[in-house]
């Protein structure tokens, strides 16, 4: 996704964002919210969540599937639990409104789980976990999508394209985040390839025919694969559990139930965990984060990389060059915006 790319400032980036956003009916929580993440997303060079999402978001407004106003309420009865109910608005506003709850939680007991509910999600979960990192805890987020994914062994979708982040806190400039679908794709990466007119790796997805196929726009209408075989359909199975039943939402198929053909964005649960190593280590803290430095030395000592630094560098480079984006898309949301 190199072709053709503009750099504007971050400034009119967000600009731009929450003006597209305001327009199409969002409260200014929300068009805040969204717009700090897409945008985030597009200066890290990760498109498939980025500034082309805006386009789905509006979408899923104009089609009246989602509250564009929507207040999120916050039940912070249980020890270590935190509930926000989302009111079937986007997820963003509904995080970022829980998140200092979650935190408090976490310090004080070690360890807290929030749950958002009924929530339109179609972020990265990246932001969430690195800003728990930068506070000082552990993070891990979770959530379901849309039955997009056809179980190991299968050929029919089940699950989501489920992704799974985690956030460890370091001295120095960034935090140890990973961020992945537990599809061998996330399907905004073959949305991007069908719009592209570009084929996909074979292994992503099968065809309607059960075949596989490099073919982007059969795959979304086949079914999308794990990543790892069993591995990754057992984990997309246990987020769907820990992001579904146990917080009485809705799984991926129960989503795309729901969905009832118009194509919007999911709608169903998140799950974020937070861990305090200052409660869990106590005095021992030091020695015991500098034994996780090791451990990052002996990768990075032989050559490989950590995951998200390539998302790092990408922001270094950025922060003076501006928000890369391709032409084509920025005419579009411009258009959008005039329309
Ligand atoms: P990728 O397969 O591109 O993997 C992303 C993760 O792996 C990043 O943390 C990345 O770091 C790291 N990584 C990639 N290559 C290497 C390497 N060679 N060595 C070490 N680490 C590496 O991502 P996906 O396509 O699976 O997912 C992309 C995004 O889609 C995620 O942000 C996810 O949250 C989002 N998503 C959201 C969904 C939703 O329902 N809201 C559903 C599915 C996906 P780096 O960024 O530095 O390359
Ligand atoms: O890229 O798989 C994806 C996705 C689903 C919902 C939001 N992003």
């Amino acid at each position: 996704m190199s072709q053709d790319l503009q750099y504007i400032r971050l400034e009119d980036a967000k600009r731009l964002a929450i003006d597209l956003l305001r327009a199409a009916g969002l409260s200014e929580g929300h068009a805040e919210a969204i717009a700090k993440s897409v945008v985030s997303a597009q200066r890290d060079e990760c498109y498939s969540h980025g500034l082309w999402r805006l386009l789905g978001c509006v979408a899923t407004v104009r089609k009246g599937k989602v509250d564009p106003k929507a207040v999120p309420t916050i039940d912070a009865s249980a020890p270590g639990i935190v509930k926000v109910d989302a009111k079937f608005g986007y997820s963003l506003l509904a995080f970022r409104e829980g998140l200092p709850e979650l935190i408090a939680k976490a310090s004080h007991l070690g360890i807290a789980a929030m749950a958002i509910n009924h929530c339109y999600h179609f972020s990265a979960l990246w932001p969430e976990v690195e800003e728990i990192a930068e506070a000082g805890l552990v993070g891990l987020a979770m959530t379901p999508s849309h039955s997009w994914v056809a179980p190991a062994g299968g050929k029919k979708p089940v699950f989501g394209t489920n992704p799974i982040a985690f956030g460890w806190p370091r001295v120095g400039p960034h935090p140890f985040v990973f961020d992945f679908a537990t599809s061998a794709a996330a399907r905004g990466e073959i949305e991007l390839h069908r719009r592209a007119g570009k084929p996909i790796p074979l292994g992503w997805a099968i065809d309607s025919d059960g075949k596989d196929t490099a073919d982007a726009a059969k795959a979304m209408e086949g079914a999308m694969l794990t990543f790892g075989g069993h591995k990754g359909s057992a984990l997309s199975a246990m987020i769907e559990l820990m992001a579904g039943p146990l917080i009485a939402d809705m799984t991926s198929a129960e989503s795309m139930a729901f969905d009832d053909g118009a194509g919007v964005a999911p709608c169903h649960g998140e799950l974020i965990l937070a861990l305090d190593p200052k409660v869990f280590l106590g005095g021992a803290m030091e020695e015991h984060m500098r034994r996780a430095e090791d451990m990052f030395d002996a990768i990075t000592g032989q050559g490989a990389r950590l995951p998200s630094q390539r998302r790092y560098d990408a922001r270094a480079r950025n922060e003076s060059l501006g928000v890369p984006v391709q032409t084509t898309l920025l005419d579009e949301l411009r258009a959008l915006l005039a329309s």
